[in-house]
């Protein structure tokens, strides 16, 4: 064994490394990635949504959801380095159960009409095209009470909760949270983008 190779292995049992073995893969001259262009085509991946719906419940599953896995980051829930996304279906007569959790999340509707997200006690029906937020800490359960599926895509900030060992979560115990607000209290608070001078932001997240 070389001096080197023994020094490595020596101090390796004190938990320590040399840096010079690896320094230029750390600091780069240009950022790397393992993160891959890749696509994903509707058809393909309606057909395998809805095959999904199958296989497990959206109670069972809690969120029936296939991950969006980029190709250069396969097994780590990851569609870039940063981000996580997927696609979760909600068939007609299901509940996705009542939960919070750190990570904040955004829904970008691609098919169906009449199910909803409840937020914070406030109940949002969706269509295809709709954009809605989920900031961290929030309660929120998705249901259909209409009599067509509905996808959207789930984009949650995951890797980056992850990154900060920061992934705390709970569940309500009910699938329904109950309703502290009308429909459309949001947009009508809110929606216009202005609001009295005193008013007291409730949290950092938009209430929108
Ligand atoms: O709807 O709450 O795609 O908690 C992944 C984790 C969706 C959700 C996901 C989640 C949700």
């Amino acid at each position: 064994m070389t001096d080197r190779a023994a020094f490595y292995e020596e101090i390796g049992a004190r938990n320590l490394a040399p840096l010079w073995e690896v320094m230029a893969g750390l600091i780069t001259p240009e950022p790397v990635s393992a993160c891959r262009p890749a696509l994903w085509r509707w058809d393909e991946v309606r057909d395998s949504v809805m095959q999904s719906g199958g296989i497990i419940s959206a109670e069972e599953a809690e969120r029936r959801v296939l991950v969006l896995e980029n190709p250069g980051l396969r097994g780590t829930s990851r569609i870039t380095t940063s981000l996580y996304a997927g696609l979760q279906l909600v068939l007609p007569g299901e509940v996705a159960p009542a939960h919070r959790h750190s990570q904040s999340a955004l829904r970008f509707v691609v098919e169906g009409e009449g199910a909803y997200t409840a937020v914070d006690g406030e109940r949002t029906t969706m269509a295809e095209g709709d954009f809605v937020i989920t900031p961290h800490w929030t309660w929120h359960d998705h249901g259909n009470d209409s009599d067509r599926p509905m996808i959207w895509l789930d984009g949650l900030d995951i890797p980056m909760v992850q990154f900060f060992d920061a992934s705390f979560a709970e569940r309500l115990g009910e699938s329904r949270q109950p309703l502290s607000r009308p429909e459309g209290d949001s947009l009508a608070r809110y929606g216009q983008g202005l609001l009295p001078v005193d008013q007291e932001p409730g949290s950092l997240a938009s209430p929108v």
